[in-house]
């Protein structure tokens, strides 16, 4: 019986872990707090043409304005209605993207937040981004509508209200996230609300989700959601697709709630992925790139076709959530380079990569005290669109790191190399390591102080190939380094440990 029911709930779930991204592409890129405007425009003229699958936008629905500090980016996960008018652009933009991304095959993912609505603190004084009403301080928020009822205040025995122990499974799930009022999602009524605000968002074409703190919410209150949810709107996907669902746990070990209980659902954020590389890249804790031969479910993480990794999210790139100090940023280009290029080379999980701004990053008693400052934005708060260099990069303090040369060309390879069996390891025993993925791609990484010098054997056909790190191929010729395969698919790679880039990447398509 018990198998019957399991068995029932794995089918019924069966979909949602697939990312129905077209044209055989694999990544997702985080336009964090990009406004639509500029999203449906940069579908068009870059992420289609460079084949990324999809973005994962910020959250969409209308949040509280916090003017103290001064429009931190984290007032977006304080939700005051589900109206579709936020920062990022009103309802008619956010379609207008939504529409436009889907034509030209790049699908968009929705950070929602339905754990809770803002901050329980919140009264007559605040102010939302559309100008609609609400008051934390008596739960009313009337254009949902939700009240004191919808709420989990009764549930919650801690005395603050808040979550105090994460050790205690019942404080997590049903009292308040750092005093952010939780909703009571066993409730019908609550239930059908969130799915509603989905589903508005599924029949404008988004093909998934990324939802915001699962760990807070009881995985059999989230199935009863995404078990409302509609197939995907025809228009753009195959009859009967579920909307893609990940799902944010983090789950560093050590606390009660696993990943794995959320794994049946959708696929979950592997948060261990992203703190374990950096701390392999940075060599801390005596590790050596060479144990990076059986990554993955090798080093205790769920299985692959579980997982959505990244090497930094919003949240660990500045000190939030979880990860530490040994998460890669944009901050650390060099090694960041590196570990995106190991991760958009490894078949393990599916990769997002993220795509920042600058901020004032200013340290004092080890913690960032501008952690909070949000995109580059005009003096009245509004987000700054995003200007676009001559030499293709953006403007502006936007990062864009999803335009930088190494990073897209490796978004590239792993279009290119996708489904091949991950082979042809090698590893020096210390910080150079190199594998391909079957006899289309072959990448070469020195971690090391000196000289990588080898010949290596790189399953690839015989040919000359246009290094995708160092350049691009453009019509006959390559404008970076060029290595020779022979016959038996040997190449050789000599690669200076003073490097800006110390790493090669060839792949079928870049052959010369
Ligand atoms: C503060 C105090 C409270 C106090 C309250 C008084 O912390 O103890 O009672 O003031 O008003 C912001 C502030 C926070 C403030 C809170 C409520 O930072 O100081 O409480 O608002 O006003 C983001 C930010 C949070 C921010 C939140 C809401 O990271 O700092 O809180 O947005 O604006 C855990 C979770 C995980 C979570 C991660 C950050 O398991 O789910 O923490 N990650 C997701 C998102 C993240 C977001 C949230 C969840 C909440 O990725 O970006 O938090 O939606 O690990
Ligand atoms: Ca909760």
């Amino acid at each position: 019986m018990k198998l019957l029911v399991l068995a029932g709930l794995l089918a019924l779930s069966f979909g949602r872990h697939d990312p129905h991204m077209k044209h055989g592409r694999t990544s997702i890129v985080h336009l964090f707090e990009w406004r639509w405007a500029d999203i449906a425009i940069e579908c068009e003229r870059y992420l289609a043409p460079k084949g990324f699958g999809g973005i994962q936008i910020s959250p969409p629905s209308e949040s509280i304005v916090i003017t103290n500090p001064w429009h931190p980016w984290w007032q977006r996960y304080q939700p005051i209605s589900y109206n579709l008018c936020s920062r990022s652009g009103t309802e008619e933009e956010l379609k207008d993207m939504i529409t436009r991304c889907n034509n030209v095959s790049v699908n968009i993912y929705v950070d929602v937040v339905i754990n809770h609505m803002c901050g329980a603190a919140a009264g007559e004084g605040n102010h939302s981004d559309c100008g609609t009403y609400f008051n934390a301080q008596k739960k009313d928020f009337p254009s949902v509508p939700y009240s004191s009822w919808d709420f989990n205040d009764g549930k919650c025995k801690t005395v603050s209200g808040e979550i105090e122990n994460y050790h205690d499974i019942f404080q997590v799930r049903d009292c308040q996230l750092v005093s952010l009022l939780d909703l009571a999602m066993e409730s019908n009524y609550v239930r059908g609300k969130v799915a509603e605000y989905m589903n508005k968002l599924i029949d404008m074409g988004v093909a998934g989700f990324r939802v915001d703190a699962c760990k807070h919410m009881w995985p059999g209150d989230l199935i009863a959601i995404y078990d409302r949810l509609h197939n995907l709107n025809t228009t753009w996907f195959s009859n009967g697709s579920k909307p893609f669902i990940y799902q944010e746990v983090i789950d560093l070990g050590g606390e009660p709630i696993q990943a794995s209980e959320y794994t049946g659902l959708g696929r979950v954020t592997e948060f261990k992925y992203s703190s374990k590389l950096g701390t392999v890249m940075r060599k801390w804790e005596k590790e050596k790139l060479c144990y990076l031969k059986n990554w993955g479910e090798g080093w205790a993480f769920k299985p692959s076709d579980k997982a959505v990794v990244f090497v930094d999210n919003h949240d660990n790139q500045r000190g939030h959530g979880a990860g530490g100090a040994a998460v890669l940023t944009f901050w650390d280009a060099r090694l960041y380079k590196m570990a995106m290029g190991f991760m958009l080379a490894h078949p393990y999980g599916v990769t997002r990569v993220m795509s920042s701004y600058r901020w004032d990053r200013r340290f004092e008693n080890g913690k960032d005290q501008n952690d909070w400052m949000g995109p580059p934005s005009h003096g009245n708060g509004s987000t700054k669109s995003v200007p676009i260099n001559p030499d293709s990069t953006c403007g502006d303090g936007w990062v864009c790191e999803h335009r930088w040369r190494q990073i897209r060309n490796m978004v590239i390879f792993r279009n290119v190399v996708h489904g091949q069996p991950f082979s042809n390891w090698w590893d020096n025993g210390n910080n150079q390591i190199a594998f391909s993925r079957g006899n289309r791609g072959f990448i070469v990484i020195n971690n090391n102080d000196g000289t990588l010098d080898e010949t290596l054997d790189t399953g690839l056909p015989e040919g000359t190939y246009c290094d995708v790190i160092s350049g691009d191929k453009h019509c006959a010729g390559c404008s970076g380094k060029q290595l020779h395969v022979d016959r038996e698919g040997k190449a050789h790679f000599y690669i200076s440990g003073e490097d800006e880039d110390p790493f090669i990447a060839i792949h079928i398509d870049a052959k010369l």
